[in-house]
């Protein structure tokens, strides 16, 4: 992307709507179709990875007949973050490294919906770390799925956390001496309860990951390869079978709920393995808090608003 962003928040959708309560889904409501949810005409440079994921989006959409006001698209800086203006629905293009703790209270705040957070490896990784971290931790029901091209495009060209050694950029012009980070050891490690890799490359294999998470309670992160053409063209030709490459399969015996055997495959040297590396049921913040909050309006059941207001007024004498 040949051009510098501003730190303003912009909007890509009407977000007060978000807390308006949907109309009530019927059955005879039709799926949206690609030209329905389509909204700007998507600014990457020509052949940038990240048309793929957005058509695989519109597909997860199309396929599981999402409505408008069902679907919720965050973003934060970054091409790859430009997401959320190409979808004609609810979503904001929120601050860098941000798009986690905005999507964490929506998703709290709006058990019908399921949130979708598209972002880079810089936003995700470098400014959005310690994010990254936390809402894996607390397993916050949502979808995060980071557009990993190994480079900040935006910006064009510096050193991303998950460069490899040795590339050059504008930040390192002899080459990445600091080591890259493993995007899959990290959500394994912060405790995401659903943790796969794919690429753009392979569009039936991103979709398939899409809906398994989007299908997952909790937390779930997706590493997707989307090549940078512009600024690390060829960086992901080792894992395209039509680039000489090899596309390697989580193999079938793997136990998704064996997290030692996760990490060990994510460690595998590049083009390393795709697919679902490691789920884990375990309860949800969003069920945590819908219950403190059932037990609470237990004890205040009859009340009105200014009634509790007073009562924990008075508590605070
Ligand atoms: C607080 C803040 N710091 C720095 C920037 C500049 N900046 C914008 S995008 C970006 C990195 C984008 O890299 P990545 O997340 O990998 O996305 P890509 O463009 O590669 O898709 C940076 C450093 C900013 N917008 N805001
Ligand atoms: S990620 Fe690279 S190829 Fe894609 S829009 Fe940005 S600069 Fe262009
Ligand atoms: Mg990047």
């Amino acid at each position: 992307m040949s051009e510098t962003l501003t730190e303003t928040p912009v909007r890509a959708g009407n977000l007060a709507a978000v807390a308006t309560p949907p109309p009530p889904a019927t059955e005879e409501r039709k799926g949206l179709t690609k030209k329905e949810i389509a909204a700007d005409h998507p600014t990457w440079c020509p052949g940038c990875g990240d048309f793929s994921v957005l058509a695989l989006y519109f597909k997860l959409i199309e396929k599981r007949k999402m409505w408008h006001e069902k679907i919720t698209t965050i973003a934060g800086i970054g091409c790859s973050s430009r997401f959320p203006y190409f979808v004609q629905a609810h979503g904001a293009h929120y601050i860098h490294g941000r798009a986690l703790p905005f999507a964490s209270g929506i998703s709290l705040s709006r058990p019908d919906l399921h949130v979708f957070v598209f972002g880079g490896d810089g936003d995700a990784f470098s400014i959005g770390g310690n994010h990254f971290t936390h809402t894996a931790r607390k397993n916050i029901k949502m979808t995060y799925c980071v557009m990993d091209n190994w480079v900040y495009g935006l910006t064009k060209k510096q050193t991303s956390p998950t460069s490899p050694l040795g590339f050059k950029s504008k930040t390192d012009q002899w080459g990445a001496v600091d080591y890259p980070i493993n995007p899959m050891k990290q959500a394994i490690a912060a405790g995401a309860t659903f943790v796969a890799r794919t690429t753009h490359t392979n569009p039936n294999h991103v979709l398939q990951m899409m809906e398994a998470a989007m299908d997952h309670d909790g937390f779930s992160f997706i590493e997707c390869l989307s090549e940078c053409v512009e600024f690390y063209e060829g960086a992901f030709d080792a894992s395209n079978p039509r680039k000489g490459g090899v596309f390697n399969e989580v193999p079938k015996n793997h136990d998704v709920s064996d997290e030692l055997e996760a990490y060990r495959l994510a460690g595998a040297d590049f083009p390393g393995y795709f697919g679902i590396f490691y789920k884990n049921n375990k309860p949800t913040k969003n069920t945590k808090e819908a219950e403190i909050q059932r037990n609470m309006m237990e004890k205040v059941k009859g009340l009105k608003d200014w009634q509790i207001l007073q009562k924990n007024f008075d508590r605070m004498k």
